[in-house]
C-alpha cells in the first residue's frame, strides 16, 4: 500500500508538472483527491489494515494529500500570474508607433461667405429668417406680382412638384411670411437654397444660393438702399471698393437696379475675371414694389421698403478664384480641404 501511494503521489506530480491550464490541473484535481479519486481510494482501503499499522499509513495518506492539495493551489496560482503577464504583454501601447489621424471637418466655401454675409448685415441690425425649400406658387410668384405669364412661371425655369407646388426659385417667400408676421419697422435677411431648371454648366447649376434681404419702414427710400449696399460691397470686397448702381427691371420691385462693384483683380483696368469691363455685378434691388406690400396686409401709402438679392455662389467663385461652379457641389474631399 506504501509503494501504490508512492506510485500515486509521484505521478500526480508529474501530471501536475505538466499541466499548463485550469481545466486540466481541475481534472487531476478530481483524478487524485476528488470522491472517487486515487488518494481517496487509498483512505477507503485502510480498513484492510492492521490496527498497528493504521495510524503510520493514515498519517502518510494524510501528508500526501496535503502535499498534492498545496501543488494544486501552487500551480493554479502560477497560470493566473503567466496569464496576467502575457495580457499585460499583448496590451503593451508602443508610444513611437504613428498616431491614429484625426480628420476634422471644416466648413464648406459656401457657409464661410454666408456666415460672413451674415455678420455684416447682422452688424446693421438685420435679423436672420428662414423658409422652406418647397413653396406654394401664391408664396413664389403671386404675391411677388410675377405675371401669370411670366417666363420664370414656366416649367422651362422652375421646378414643379404639383400645379401649385414647387422648389422655391428665390428666397424671397421668407420674407414674405415675415411681412405676414411681423409689424414695420422689418430688417430681415434670408440666406438659402434655390432651385432652377437651367442646363448645368461652369456658371450655371439648377442648385444654387441665394441672400436676400428686406427693409420695411416709414420713409424708406432709395438712400436706404444705396447706403446698406455700398456698406455691404465695401465689407465684403474691401473699402477702396466703388459700387455701381445700373437701372433695372424686376416684377417685385420698382424702381429697381443691379449693383456693381469694381473688379477686385484688377481694381477696374479691365481684365480676365471682368471679361474687360473693369466691373462685376454682384446683386439685384429695388424698392419693393406697392402691390408687394399690399398683398402683405402692409399699406404702401404709410411704409415703403427695399429689397435685394445676392447670388452666394458667384461671391465664393470669385473670392476663392473657383473656376466652376460644379465643384461646389460634387463635394469632394481634396477640393474641400483647400478651405
Ligand atoms: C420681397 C420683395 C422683393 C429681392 C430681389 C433681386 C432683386 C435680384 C438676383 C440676384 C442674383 C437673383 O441669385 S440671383 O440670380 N436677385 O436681382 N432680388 S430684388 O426682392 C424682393 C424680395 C422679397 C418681399
Amino acid at each position: 500500500m506504501k509503494e501504490k501511494l508512492q506510485t500515486i503521489k509521484a505521478a500526480a506530480q508529474n501530471a501536475l508538472a505538466a499541466a499548463d491550464s485550469e481545466n486540466i490541473i481541475e481534472e487531476l484535481r478530481v483524478k487524485y483527491l476528488g470522491k472517487k479519486g486515487e488518494l481517496t481510494a487509498i483512505l477507503k482501503q485502510m480498513g484492510s489494515l492492521s490496527p498497528e499499522e493504521r495510524p503510520a499509513m493514515g498519517q502518510l495518506v494524510n501528508e500526501a494529500k496535503q502535499e498534492l492539495e498545496t501543488l494544486i493551489a501552487e500551480k493554479k496560482e502560477a497560470l493566473k500570474a503567466k496569464a496576467t503577464e502575457l495580457k499585460l504583454r499583448a496590451e503593451t501601447i508602443d508610444i513611437t508607433m504613428p498616431a491614429k489621424e484625426i480628420n476634422a471637418g471644416g466648413l464648406h466655401p459656401l457657409n464661410i461667405v454666408i456666415n460672413d454675409m451674415i455678420d455684416i448685415f447682422q452688424s446693421m441690425g438685420f435679423d436672420v429668417v428662414d423658409g422652406p425649400e418647397v413653396e406654394t406658387d401664391y408664396y413664389n410668384f403671386k404675391c411677388l406680382n410675377v405675371p401669370e405669364d411670366h417666363p420664370a412661371r414656366d416649367m422651362q425655369d422652375t421646378f414643379y412638384l404639383a400645379e401649385n407646388l414647387l422648389l422655391r426659385t428665390q428666397t424671397s417667400a421668407a420674407q414674405i411670411r415675415t411681412m405676414e408676421t411681423r409689424k414695420p419697422p422689418i430688417r430681415v435677411i434670408c440666406p438659402g437654397r434655390v432651385f432652377r431648371a437651367d442646363e448645368v454648366d461652369a456658371t450655371h447649376s439648377p442648385v444654387f444660393h441665394q441672400l436676400e434681404g428686406l427693409v420695411v419702414d416709414r420713409g424708406i427710400t432709395m438712400c436706404d438702399l444705396k447706403g446698406v449696399l455700398e456698406q455691404f460691397a465695401r465689407e465684403i470686397y474691401g473699402s477702396d471698393t466703388k459700387v455701381r448702381f445700373r437701372p433695372s427691371f424686376f416684377p417685385f420691385t420698382e424702381p429697381s437696379v443691379e449693383v456693381d462693384v469694381s473688379c477686385s483683380e484688377c481694381g477696374g483696368k479691365g481684365c480676365r475675371v471682368c471679361k474687360g469691363a473693369g466691373w462685376i455685378e454682384i446683386l439685384g434691388a429695388g424698392m419693393v414694389h406697392p402691390n408687394v406690400l399690399r398683398c402683405c396686409g402692409i399699406d404702401p401709402d404709410v411704409y415703403s421698403g427695399f429689397a435685394f438679392g445676392i447670388g452666394i455662389d458667384r461671391i465664393t467663385t470669385t473670392r476663392y478664384k473657383i473656376s466652376d461652379i460644379r465643384l461646389l457641389f460634387e463635394n469632394d474631399k481634396r477640393f474641400l480641404e483647400q478651405f
